[in-house]
């Protein structure tokens, strides 16, 4: 596939799905915000589509023919993403209870990077969910990613693949990665943390 296909035609349904989830996650956070008996967990919400040069590496990394349609569509289920932020690591499987509610929006699979951290430190929940929209050749069932993580675990990934691809330093040895790791335990820790000091201070 070009790259103008692409860009013109093929990401249309992941548009209108990613905006059909984050329409009802904002609508979602409106109405917590003003809440005054729930306490909103949603600190924000964020959302991408995956670019052509990401999507043509991730083919080549997952073996799908980068000419055929069918097989991305089938194969590559994060053409779509979207991530929602949080301040308390026990909000995110509430939030994930929340998108799994949501009308027109089932969730296909969960990945658990919370009780299984990645090797490399690693931590989000991560929910491929399929999003009924609407088009013109009827109605449609698209998949998105939902990545839901806290405030400090956005900022490990982040760092995380600033190191990776951005740096500078072509040979860096393994105090990297024992450093990256060390930070996710720290990260870990200072989560529990923040819970407990909501708590202490009384917030539910
Ligand atoms: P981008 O730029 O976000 O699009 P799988 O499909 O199961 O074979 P995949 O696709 O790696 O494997 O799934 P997974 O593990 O759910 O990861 C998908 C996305 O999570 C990645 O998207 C990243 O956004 C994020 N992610 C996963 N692992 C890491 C990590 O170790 N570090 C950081 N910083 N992010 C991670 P893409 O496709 O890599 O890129």
């Amino acid at each position: 596939m070009d790259e103008v296909t692409y860009n013109q035609e093929f990401v249309v349904p992941y548009v209108n799905a990613v905006r059909v989830v984050t329409a009802q996650l904002e609508n979602l956070q409106y109405e917590l915000k003003l809440s005054k008996t729930v306490r909103n967990p949603i600190d924000s919400i964020h959302h991408r589509i995956k670019t052509y040069s990401s999507l043509m590496d991730k083919c080549a990394a997952n073996q799908v023919n980068p000419d055929d349609a069918d097989e991305i569509k089938e194969k590559i289920r994060d053409i779509g993403g979207i991530r929602i932020i949080c301040l308390y690591n026990d909000d995110l499987r509430r939030i994930a209870r929340m998108v799994g509610n949501m009308p027109g929006v089932s969730i296909d699979t969960t990945k658990d990077y919370l009780t299984n951290p990645k090797p490399n430190g690693y931590q989000s929940l991560h929910l491929i969910v399929s999003v009924q929209i609407s088009s013109m050749e009827g109605n449609l069932r698209v998949p998105v990613e939902i990545q839901i993580r806290t405030l400090a675990m956005q900022q490990w990934a982040q760092v995380e693949h600033r190191s990776k691809y951005k740096a500078m330093n072509p040979n860096p040895g393994p105090e990297l990665d024992e450093d990256l790791r060390k930070a996710a335990e720290l990260l870990k820790q200072m989560d529990e943390l923040f819970v407990k000091i909501r708590k202490e201070s009384g917030d539910k």
